[in-house]
Formats: C-alpha cells, sequence, structure tokens
C-alpha cells in the first residue's frame, strides 16, 4: 500500500505534519478559488511543483470539483458543459503522473453529520449522525434520476479517461441511507455500488474507493467486500467507526468496531496495493475545529496508527 495523506491545495502545518510523520504521496484538493483552470497545463505544472518542491508526489485527485460534481450528479441544465470540463483535466492528470480521481454520486446533499461534539475516548470529540436530528433541505431528486444521471456520466466520461489512462473511483455515499428528506441516494450497498461498476460500463477506469467504515456501517462483511472488490478498489479510506446507517459516530482509528490490522491483511493478501490516507479524525484537547473530521493532531496519531499497521504488516510503507 501507498502511504498518502489529504493535502489542501495551499500549504499549512497539515502539510509538515504529513511530511514529518512519513508520509511521500498525496491526494489533493484541487484549487476552488476560480482561478484554477482544468484545461490549463500550466495551471497543472504549478500546482503540483509545490507539492514536488515540498516532497510530496500527488497521486490521486480528490473529490471531483464540487462547482462541476454537483451539476453533474444533479443532471441539471450545466451538466453537458460540466463534464466536458472535468474529461478536460485527464491530460494533464496523466501528464502529472496523477491516475486517480475520487468521485461519489451523492447530489444536492454530500458528507453529511447531524454533530461534531460527541464525546470519545478521553474527552475528544468526533463527528456523529443521527436521522432523527436530521433535517430535510427541500432540495429533491430521486433514486431512478440518480441512476439516469449516473448512466449518462459514465457512458460520457470513461471512454475518454481509457484514452489517458485515468482511474475513477466511485466513493459510497456517506451516510448510507435511502434518503435524506425528499434526496434520495443509491450507493448505499454493496449490491448497488457492483451494478454502478459493473452493469453499467465494463472499463479498468472505473473502480471504488474503499472507504472501510462506510461497508461496516452499510452491515456489508468487510473481508468479503475486499476479497470481491480487491481488483477494482484504486484508493482506500483508512476509516473506523461504530454504529449503524440511522446512528453511527467516528472513533479514533484504534477504537472502533474494525480490527484495522485484519483489514490490512485483508488487504495486502488480496494484492491490493493503492493509495491509502486516513479519514475522519477526532478534534482532540485544545484545538479550535476548523473543519471536523479533519483537524491536526487526531490526524497526526491517525498517520501514525496507520504506518505503525503497515510497517508491521507490510514490512513498510512506500
Ligand atoms: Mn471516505
Amino acid at each position: 500500500m501507498i502511504l498518502a495523506d489529504y493535502f489542501r491545495s495551499e500549504r499549512d502545518a497539515t502539510w509538515d505534519f504529513a511530511l514529518q510523520s512519513g508520509v511521500r504521496h498525496g491526494v489533493i484538493r484541487l484549487p476552488e478559488d476560480g482561478r484554477f483552470d482544468y484545461a490549463d497545463r500550466s495551471h497543472w505544472e504549478s500546482l503540483c511543483k509545490r507539492f514536488t518542491d515540498f516532497g510530496i508526489t500527488p497521486v490521486v485527485i480528490e473529490p471531483m470539483p464540487n462547482e462541476l460534481h454537483d451539476h453533474i450528479k444533479a443532471g441539471d441544465e450545466r451538466r453537458d458543459e460540466s463534464i466536458e470540463r472535468a474529461i478536460s483535466m485527464f491530460p494533464h492528470m496523466r501528464a502529472m503522473g496523477i491516475d486517480t480521481i475520487c468521485f461519489n454520486w451523492m447530489a444536492h446533499i454530500g458528507w453529511l453529520r447531524t454533530s461534531s461534539e460527541y464525546p470519545e475516548r478521553g474527552g475528544a470529540k468526533v463527528t456523529e449522525f443521527r436521522m432523527a436530528d436530521f433535517k430535510p433541505t427541500g432540495a429533491k431528486i430521486t433514486a431512478d434520476e440518480l441512476w439516469q444521471n449516473y448512466e449518462y456520466f459514465v457512458k460520457a466520461v470513461i471512454p475518454e479517461a481509457e484514452q489517458y489512462g485515468i482511474r475513477l473511483a466511485l466513493h459510497p455515499d456517506d451516510p448510507p441511507v435511502p434518503r435524506l428528506g425528499d434526496v434520495e441516494r443509491i450507493m448505499i450497498s454493496k449490491a448497488n455500488i457492483k451494478k454502478a461498476i459493473y452493469d453499467i460500463v465494463k472499463s479498468d477506469s472505473l473502480g471504488i474507493t474503499m472507504c472501510q467504515a462506510n461497508y461496516f456501517i452499510m452491515g456489508e462483511d468487510l473481508k468479503k467486500t475486499i476479497e470481491e472488490f480487491a481488483d477494482k478498489i484504486y484508493l482506500v479510506h483508512f476509516r473506523n467507526t461504530k454504529g449503524e446507517p440511522s446512528h453511527f459516530r467516528e472513533t479514533f482509528h484504534d477504537n472502533g468496531d474494525l480490527d484495522m490490522a485484519e483489514l490490512m491483511r485483508v488487504y495486502i493478501q488480496n494484492g491490493v496495493n493503492v493509495p491509502i490516507r486516513v479519514d475522519h479524525v477526532p478534534t482532540m484537547a485544545g484545538e479550535v475545529s476548523t473543519l471536523p473530521g479533519y483537524d491536526a493532531m487526531g490526524r497526526l496519531f491517525a498517520i501514525g496508527y496507520l504506518k505503525g499497521i503497515l510497517d508491521a504488516v507490510q514490512g513498510g510503507a512506500e
């Protein structure tokens, strides 16, 4: 496995923490200031140089920029233009050596929690989702529309991705529930995700982000899921949790319901050798949270824990 971390496009202390922890590969977020032109090679070159000069090799883009993706998932009047702009990234990604992009199919409402104050070990705080606390937003989309929009997207994009050897890695819905008010969701079970990556377009350019805690929350057997999807796993989100779809919470990486070392053995036994990054960490003592789930101290602990497991199970991190 390739030890990576999640990097915002502007340098901050988390860049230093990752580098100092031994991370050398980046899952990077593209700039969202409106000045980054996806179709302009020079913009990609200067962005990637910022990372490589620092000591980090970018290997994955995450997420597909929301300013494009939101129109694509909703299937609105800006869909075609947004798909064109997404496709315009592929030759530049290829030239920069970035061959994977993480995308999801959550329309109108993305990653969602109802609290960021759930008490974890020693008074650390984690995010929680409780359906009873969810307040509908007024947005609407049906499962049928989501499937139609998904089919439209993959049929347009995957042939282009194939030409450049780019891999799209579908992230499961989080929370994996069938509806949030009038917004339905489809990437909520292994069966649906199988349909999404095998039945509509068959391609090595279409696979998954194994956000392992989501599959666990769905009630899937993780060992079997990893075995079954092994050659379709293009990115791993190393994440622990407790609960079920209508009520769950994050945990420290060593303190949830998943056996993290055992899962690492399963990845390696099944030949999964892709970028892996920690996901959703606690906010720790003294921290003013900037983005719950993505704060720095919990992340340091999580990276160290992941690196320890990689050293023990794999004999080191790439
Ligand atoms: Mn994830």
